[in-house]
């Protein structure tokens, strides 16, 4: 029998008016075109520039990596490839003293915050000096407990504004993670307590291999914040414009004290969920790869910048052998690091050992400085 309710109440209008306001957000279309001339963030032309050179350089950074761990030089490593629009042109939209709280795939945006490459590769190899951010880089090491970092953000956001600061912290996790209690958790503390946070969602259409349509019956991720009473925004996570725009007015808002955005990025990673073993010809079509290529947040901004004369193949390569040397000088400078110990690991675990682990401890500084 239908519900009584039906007659007064359209329940299927009532889902189709509230999912039409979250159509994605594009300034830059696949060919690098303008496609909405109000939205363009004003930044200059050496930002732009600025911008493109890091997504070249984090695009060798992401096949370097690769490779380095199929050689048994990098540890745990998350491809990044397709994400940079979606990591670095948020990340650019910060300021020094925001707050990151990163997931496993966004190492991108703690290296252009400050964390040396060195530590990021001895991040990945499960070196405590990886997971130690320098003075001045304010940041959490990424989180491997999907979701966990929602929560840790409203926590430092709403510090944030104890103290007054004209800060935010900002958090990214996948179309995975945004099922995860702790997603809600976040978002709704946040949004109660008008915390100046930023929730970004990278929608790169899988959770390793399942499918975003396998997430949730809702039609877009965005129009979870209506449930916590904050704005969403689904934005195409492939153009950096519309990307860094979005970022820069949630920031705004956050800091004006308006409290937090959530945001969509509608993105794609080219390679596996990870370096651990996943084959995602296994869960995708070549077709469906090809389809996210012509997307590529790469291409696009190139073919704007080269529109506006500010782009060049030449300058494209000396970033290209930029980030090879770095990454090079980087790897041996991991390499040289003292390899860590067992007491290193108890030291950085606890503040005050536990009894049995001090006994312990004696034992193995005993054995190491043999
Ligand atoms: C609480 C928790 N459950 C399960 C896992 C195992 N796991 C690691 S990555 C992943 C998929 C995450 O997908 P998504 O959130 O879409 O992020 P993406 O890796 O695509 O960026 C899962 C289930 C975990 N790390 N933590």
């Amino acid at each position: 029998m239908a519900p009584k309710l039906k007659a007064q109440f359209d329940a299927e209008k009532v889902l189709k008016d509230t999912e039409s306001q979250f159509e994605m957000i594009q300034i830059l279309d696949e060919d690098g075109n303008v496609v909405n001339k109000d939205l363009v963030p004003d930044l200059s032309d050496e930002q732009l520039v600025e911008l493109m050179e890091r997504m070249v350089w984090t695009r060798i950074l992401d096949q370097r990596s690769i490779s380095l761990n199929r050689q048994g030089r990098l540890g745990f490593y998350a491809p990044t490839a397709g994400q940079e629009a979606s990591q670095l042109a948020s990340q650019y939209a910060l300021e020094q003293e925001d707050f990151i709280l990163p997931g496993y795939r966004d190492v991108p945006q703690l290296i252009w915050q400050g964390l040396p490459l060195t530590e990021a590769f001895l991040f990945s190899r499960g070196h405590f000096k990886g997971n130690r951010m320098p003075e001045g880089v304010n940041a959490l090491s990424p989180q491997i407990i999907i979701g966990a970092q929602y929560v840790q953000t409203a926590g430092v956001a709403l510090g944030l504004k104890k103290r007054g600061k004209q800060a935010v912290a900002i958090t990214y996790t996948g179309d995975g993670g945004s099922s995860q209690g702790d997603f809600y958790e976040g978002i709704n503390f946040a949004s109660a307590y008008k915390a100046p946070a930023i929730f970004v969602i990278q929608n790169n259409n899988y959770a390793i291999s399942t499918p975003r349509s396998k997430q949730t019956a809702a039609e877009t991720l965005a129009q979870k914040a209506i449930s916590v009473g904050i704005p969403g925004l689904q934005v195409d996570g492939m153009d950096a414009l519309a990307v860094y725009q979005a970022t820069k007015e949630a920031r705004d808002r956050a800091v004006n004290g308006e409290g937090p955005t959530l945001i969509e990025t509608i993105t794609y990673r080219y390679g596996p969920h990870t370096m651990a073993g996943d084959d995602p010809t296994k869960y995708r079509t070549s077709d469906e790869d090809s389809e996210w290529e012509k997307k590529d947040p790469l291409v696009r901004f190139r073919k704007y910048l080269e529109g506006k004369g500010l782009w060049t193949e030449e300058k494209e390569n000396e970033v290209i052998d930029r980030a090879k040397a770095e990454i090079k000088t980087a790897i041996k400078e991991a390499d040289n690091t003292e390899k860590q110990k067992v007491t290193d690991l108890m030291e950085n675990m606890y503040e005050a050992m536990p009894q049995h682990l001090a006994e312990q401890y004696e034992i193995y500084k005993e054995k190491e400085s043999k």
